[in-house]
């Protein structure tokens, strides 16, 4: 937070002091599981100061954007509650005097630049295994661009992929699943929708149903499954049974 320019250079002039409060967030009291809120102010002081009288920018607020996950792309600083209360301490008295503010006067847009995945781990061995922990079998998730640079995802324990924050692009990525002794589970997607104003923006899809099964049987990890995997196969008859492999 910083003093508006225009204010510093009147307060110069005067040789005022503007101290700025340290910005203290809350949680939003009624919608405190998704948003915060901000107390934001200032102090003016100088000798002989009595008081500023008109409208001027005064203190100039930035937000850092910390993800763009957001469907909405339009918001006010506070959408759901249209005035707040302002206060300010007019010269020569001890209560502050409030007005209120309009909340919903100036909004902004987020731009997603990232799209975001949900998908399935659909693995052969485990399949109707609704009991089974699939965030533990050594499953990976990830995005795979046509460069092949990857973006990593989780597995959940009830198979649920995400894979978040994957760069806006015009070309297809593979939404890759990947088990040990299984063939790769890829499924290729396009990423990216309009805004109504035609610029290319990110976006929240869920692709679950699509995702294919990823067929178990690559026992070598060589991505076929061939004679290799039964050779490899018939030398562990005998063996017991391992998590990883089921002889
Ligand atoms: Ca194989």
């Amino acid at each position: 937070m910083k003093v508006n320019p225009e204010f510093q250079k009147y307060a110069l002039e005067r040789g005022l002091n503007v101290t700025v409060d340290q910005p203290v967030v809350k949680p939003h009291p009624e919608l405190g599981f998704s948003k915060n809120t901000v107390n934001v102010g200032a102090q003016i002081s100088g000798d002989g100061f009595q008081g500023f009288s008109g409208d001027t920018p005064f203190l100039d607020v930035t937000f850092k954007l910390v993800n763009d996950y957001f469907d909405i792309i339009w918001d006010a600083m506070d959408g759901d509650l249209n005035t707040k209360t302002f206060s300010y301490m007019q010269y020569g008295e001890s209560t502050p005097k409030k007005i209120t503010s309009f909340t919903q006067i100036y909004s902004y847009k987020v731009i997603m630049t990232h799209s975001f995945i949900t998908s399935y781990a659909r693995i052969e061995a485990f399949n109707g295994n609704w009991a089974k922990d699939l965030s533990t079998v050594g499953a990976k998730a990830y995005a795979q661009d046509s460069n092949g640079v990857k973006y990593p995802g989780t597995i959940e324990k009830d198979g649920t992929v995400k894979v978040n924050d994957i760069p806006l692009s015009k070309d297809p990525y593979n939404i890759v699943v990947e088990a040990p002794g299984h063939l790769k589970s890829i499924q290729k997607v396009t990423l990216g929708t309009k805004t109504t104003w035609g610029e290319d923006v990110g976006e929240i899809r869920y692709i679950a149903g699509s995702q294919p099964v990823a067929a178990a049987g690559d026992v070598n990890g060589d991505g076929v499954i061939d004679v290799l995997d039964v050779k490899k196969l018939a030398n562990k008859i005998g063996m017991q049974d391992q998590d990883e492999f089921k002889v």
